[in-house]
This record gives C-alpha cells, sequence and structure tokens, in this order.
C-alpha cells in the first residue's frame, strides 16, 4: 500500500531532502506552503508535478501554520498516514526581533497542527521538528534527558511545542514524537545561517566578488550534521513500534572560527584576511555549547552520521564555488542537483 505524507515546511531545506526520500519511498508527498509575493518553491522545483499532471506523487498545498482551521480541512482532504511538522520561524537572530511571530508559528503552530489532527479525526504519525536550542544553557553533552534552558524566543517556542507533543501523546495515546535535532547543513541552507553564510562567501571571495565578510560570535560551539541524513532519520522515528523522543547529533564539536578556518582553506584562502566583527550579528543571549549524544537513536533506530563537520564544510564550499561558476556563466541551475 501506498503510503502518503503531509510535510509543513516543504520549501525549506529539511522539507526539500525530506521529500526526496519519501518519494523514492514511493510514499504521495503533500507539502504545505505558505502564500509568497515571490516564487520560494526553489528548492523543490526539480521535483514540481504541475496540477495538470495525472497520478501526481508531489501535490502542493497553500495554507499556514497560522491558519488552524486550514490545517483542519487539508488534512481532511489527504488523510496522511505521517505528518512531519517542519514548518518554523527558524532562524534564531530573527526570532528576537520577531518574538511574537515566532512563538504563534514555531511553537502555538506545532499546536495547532496536533489539534488539527485530533479534530480532523484521522489516524496519522506525527512528527515535531524539535531543536537543541531548547537545551540552551545546559552544559553539554545533551541527550533526551537533559533539561531544557532555552536562550532565544526561538528556543523557548520549540519547548513549548515538544511539550504540546509529549502532551497529545500522553493525552490521546497520539502517535506523536520529537526530533531533538542538532544543527544541519546543506547546499541547501538557507544563505543566512553562519555556515551557509561562511560557504558562500568564501565561493564569492574566490570569485572576486566580495572581499569582506561580516560575522558575529566566533567562540559558540555548534555539533553540524549533514542535513540529507538527518532527514533519514526522522523518518525512521515514525516507523517504530512505539513513540518516544530522540537525539540526533553526530557528538563533534567545532566553533565557528573553525569552520572559517576549514571552508576558507578549502578554497586556498585565509579567513583572517577577509573576516570582519560585526556586534549586530550577536544575539542578546548566546548558546555557547551544544555537542549531542544521540546513542538513542543509534541504538534503537539504527541511525549512525557519516558526514562530520569538515567533510560538510568541503561539500558546502564545493557547492557553492559550482553555483557562483554556473550563475557567472549566466546559467541559473542550483548547485547541488
Ligand atoms: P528552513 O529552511 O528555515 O525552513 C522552514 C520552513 O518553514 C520553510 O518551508 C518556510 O517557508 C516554512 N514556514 C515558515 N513560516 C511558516 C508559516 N507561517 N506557515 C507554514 N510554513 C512556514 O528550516 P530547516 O532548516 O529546513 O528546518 C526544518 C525544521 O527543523 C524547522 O522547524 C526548524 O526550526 C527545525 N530545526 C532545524 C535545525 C537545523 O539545523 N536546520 C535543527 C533543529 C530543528 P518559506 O520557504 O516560505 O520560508
Ligand atoms: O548560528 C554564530 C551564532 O544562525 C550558529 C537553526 O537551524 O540551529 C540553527 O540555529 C552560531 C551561533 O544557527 C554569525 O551566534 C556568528 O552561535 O547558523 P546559526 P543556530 O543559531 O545554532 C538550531 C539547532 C535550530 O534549531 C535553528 O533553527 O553562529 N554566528 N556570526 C552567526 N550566526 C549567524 N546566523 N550569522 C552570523 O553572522
Amino acid at each position: 500500500m501506498t503510503k502518503t505524507a503531509l510535510i509543513t515546511g516543504v520549501t525549506g531545506q529539511d522539507g526539500s531532502y525530506l521529500s526526496e526520500l519519501l518519494l523514492s519511498k514511493g510514499y504521495t508527498v503533500h507539502g504545505l506552503v505558505r502564500r509568497s509575493s515571490s516564487f520560494n518553491t526553489e528548492r523543490i522545483d526539480h521535483i514540481y508535478q504541475g496540477p495538470q499532471e495525472t497520478g501526481r506523487s508531489f501535490v502542493l498545498h497553500h495554507a499556514d501554520l497560522s491558519d488552524g482551521v486550514a490545517l483542519v480541512n487539508l488534512l481532511r482532504e489527504i488523510r496522511p498516514d505521517e505528518v512531519y511538522n517542519l514548518g518554523a520561524q527558524s532562524h534564531v537572530r530573527v526570532s528576537f526581533d520577531a518574538p511574537l511571530y515566532t512563538g504563534d508559528v514555531t511553537g502555538l503552530g506545532a499546536l495547532r497542527l496536533l489539534e488539527a489532527v485530533r479534530a480532523s479525526g484521522i489516524d496519522t504519525r506525527v512528527y515535531q521538528a524539535s531543536s537543541s536550542e531548547m537545551f540552551g544553557a545546559t552544559p553539554p553533552p545533551q541527550n533526551e534527558k537533559t533539561p531544557f534552558h532555552p536562550r532565544s524566543p526561538y528556543g523557548v517556542a520549540k519547548v513549548y511545542g515538544y511539550w504540546a507533543t509529549v502532551n497529545y501523546r500522553e493525552a490521546y495515546g497520539m502517535y506523536a514524537v520529537n526530533g531533538i535535532l542538532f544543527n544541519h547543513e546543506s547546499p541547501r541552507r538557507g544563505e543566512t545561517f553562519v555556515t551557509r553564510k561562511i560557504t558562500r562567501a568564501v565561493a564569492r571571495i574566490k570569485a572576486g566578488l566580495q572581499s569582506e565578510l561580516y560575522l558575529g560570535n566566533l567562540d559558540a560551539v555548534r555539533d553540524w550534521g549533514y542535513a540529507p541524513e538527518y532527514v533519514d532519520a526522522m523518518w525512521r522515528m515514525l516507523q517504530q513500534d512505539e513513540p518516544t523522543d530522540y537525539v540526533v547529533a553526530t557528538g563533534v564539536p567545532a566553533t565557528v572560527r573553525q569552520f572559517l578556518e576549514t571552508a576558507f582553506a578549502h578554497a586556498g584562502l585565509d579567513w583572517q584576511e577577509h573576516v570582519r566583527h560585526d556586534a549586530k550579528y550577536e544575539r542578546p543571549s548566546e548558546v555557547d555549547a551544544l555537542i549531542g549524544d544521540a546513542s538513542k537513536a543509534a541504538e534503537l533506530l539504527d541511525w549512525k552520521p557519516e558526514v562530520m563537520v569538515e567533510d560538510l564544510a568541503r561539500i558546502m564550499v564545493d557547492a557553492d564555488v559550482k553555483q557562483v561558476e554556473d550563475q557567472l556563466a549566466g546559467a541559473t541551475v542550483r548547485v547541488d542537483r
């Protein structure tokens, strides 16, 4: 039997990789797209199937996590076997500028979706995209038993979504799980997250398109993994006999400075000649160190990461260098397809 999935945040980094994964497994994939005044489907254009095509396995719907009625209607129409809630205002620095919006979409949005599942009366499994940002100030290593101490409106909103998911599991017996994912990156990462900001700048500096890169705190420690491997862990979480929550991480720490060094060196550049400080990119309260312990996922999901931070930096630099070369040659194709 073909399974059906609904993905919120289908146009994002993870939504695009998860769509590819589920399609490769024979799923029919429905994606929730929010309305934008310009195209926001660049990451999924290569798998797009137009409304005129017959027997579509990839179908997009306009809706929004702020609109609970639209969510109920969509769930009643699609009746998915699995729902992946990846939609969010996902930028930590931006969450300080738009805290209420972030709380509404990233926090309350998770509850709206869970309640919409309940209201629509369908039997479906729900994945909630929880985050290592929930651990915030609690020192590493962090695992499923580590107390939360969020340090941003984004982290606070994710804690709300986390507990809403646990509550719907306990109160209604719903198969609802939290994937507590540590930072994961790829050539499709949004351009203002630090890894992509760095690798994109490396490519542009190498091509002579810019000479300086402005950054904030270089001392922060993160556990950076490779997004295509992390969406596989999401899928595995919904295939188990019992619902439970999992940390997904590499366990390998690196500072922003180390990522910089690796990325610039891979292109034959010295980062110290190009990087400048701008306090604008610092946060009112920072998360100093996130290093995950994913032994539960290794044991119960048989999930293990292969791409570690240095290879990740090189993959991203290579992709951005190719993208800049293609752009300069007049082509518009994305590099990772
Ligand atoms: P992303 O690239 O920023 O994608 C976020 C998605 O949410 C986009 O499709 C975006 O649409 C959509 N969205 C934003 N506001 C929405 C709204 N009001 N209604 C419906 N959809 C909305 O994020 P990602 O890196 O793929 O991450 C996926 C999820 O995992 C997010 O919930 C994120 O918070 C969480 N997470 C990410 C990481 C990480 O390191 N990447 C780690 C832990 C948890 P547009 O394309 O139109 O903006
Ligand atoms: O920052 C520092 C910054 O914005 C990483 C999201 O996917 O992962 C992500 O959140 C670090 C921070 O990611 C700049 O202060 C320095 O310490 O790439 P980021 P994040 O805040 O860790 C978690 C797990 C999520 O769930 C989120 O959705 O880098 N940093 N200079 C900078 N960061 C940015 N963005 N820009 C700078 O110029």
